[in-house]
């Protein structure tokens, strides 16, 4: 019998293999699955890509003797369905593991509970909610967007030491130092979608790539009610990822070029509705997007009440009386789950209240 210490030794281990996934597998959820027999691993795998097979049958084909009698830990409930790939109930069943061992359920509403019910009725042991809250937070954007139809949505902010985002609207300042830069591009490399407002893509003329670490370029998309910004600009032209540009769906349709695609979305008092814009995104299959800016944009998405994080990067030195002030005030609502030093700067992470599993 192993102590329950080892259950949530082997469980983060699951989880550090589903990790490995990311950037490769949205809007898939994360998942990794070790096999143990005896108390030794003798099997890994993790959901390595999109369309791919799913952690269990890697974890299966990676073991090194017949996985027979062992026991499987995996982040997420199995799947009991033919998606793109067979069920993996099916391939734990088939291959006589004894006792599934599992982090959380599978939100998707034509999974949950089913997989756990498929296994149990073949005999096998099931334990679930191990290391649950770790393995809620792996997939805080898939749990969203597979019960919500909408993707987790970060709003990031540099400002100044007097909380000012630049001095005007119509120019573009750096305040952060190189730290807080790589950290952001981090950030921007775990998310599938960056967006920014029209009046950001014409004055810093972005690339929104990730530069300073490794990592999946996320796709990039511009607000653009009347569809006026001049094609021009590096993200029509650069080839480094997707653009997407959410223009007034009263003037225009769905429309893709080569170096864009254009999608309409609702308007509510002349501006695109943040809430049908999200909507829309979550419809192309983006489960998660970063909120850029500008200040216009963080308001009307702050006034939408449709922000899930905030990551605020705070400069030592003041503007002084500029004009742009950083529209994020951190309401009670709001719980800080983090505060860094990032080389002179801070790092505040900001969240909503955490939903328990019931409400997803
Ligand atoms: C698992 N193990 O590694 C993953 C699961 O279209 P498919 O076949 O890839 O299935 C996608 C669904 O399967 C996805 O929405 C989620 O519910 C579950 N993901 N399940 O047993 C895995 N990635
Ligand atoms: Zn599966």
């Amino acid at each position: 019998m192993l102590t329950a210490n080892v259950h949530d030794l082997f469980m983060s281990r699951a989880i550090e293999l589903a990790k490995q996934g990311r950037g490769h597998v949205s809007p898939n959820p994360m998942v990794g699955c070790v096999l143990v027999h005896d108390g030794d691993i003798i099997g890994e795998g993790y959901h390595e890509e999109f369309g791919g097979p799913h952690a269990e049958i890697m974890a299966i084909r990676n073991a090194r003797k017949d996985p027979v009698d062992s026991i499987a830990y995996i982040n997420l409930e199995p799947c009991c369905i033919t998606g793109k790939t067979p069920p993996c109930t099916t391939a734990l069943i088939e291959n006589g593991i004894s006792e599934v061992y599992v982090g959380m359920l599978d939100p998707n509403p034509v999974i949950n509970g089913k997989g756990v019910e498929a296994l149990e009725k073949a005999g096998i042991a099931v334990r679930m909610g191990i290391l649950e809250e770790e393995a809620i937070k792996l997939n805080q954007a898939f749990n969203k967007w597979i019960t919500k139809g909408m993707p987790w949505v970060i709003a990031k902010v540099a400002q100044s030491a007097d909380g000012y985002m630049g001095i005007n609207s119509d120019s573009s300042i750096w305040l952060t130092g190189d730290v807080s830069r790589t950290h952001a591009h981090t950030l921007r490399s775990e998310v599938d979608a960056v967006l920014i407002g029209r009046q950001t893509a014409l004055i810093d003329d972005p690339n929104l790539t990730v530069r300073e670490v490794r990592g999946e370029n996320p796709k990039r998309v511009i607000m653009d009610t009347n569809r006026k910004l001049p094609l021009t600009l590096n993200l029509f032209n650069d080839k480094k990822a997707d653009t997407i540009v959410l223009c007034s769906d009263r003037r225009f349709t769905l429309t893709s070029t080569h170096f864009c695609k254009y999608l309409p979305v609702k308007e509510e008092k002349n501006k695109l509705s943040p809430i049908h814009a999200l909507k829309t995104l979550a419809m192309e299959g983006i489960s998660s997007v970063l909120i850029e800016g500008g200040q216009e944009i963080l308001k009307s998405f702050i006034a939408a009440d449709v922000i899930d994080q905030i990551f605020i990067y705070t400069a030592p030195e003041k503007l002084d009386n500029a004009g742009l002030k950083n529209p994020i005030q951190l309401s009670e609502e709001w719980l800080v789950i983090e505060q860094e030093n990032l080389g002179e700067d801070t790092l505040i992470i900001a969240e909503k209240g955490v939903e328990c599993l019931q409400e997803l």
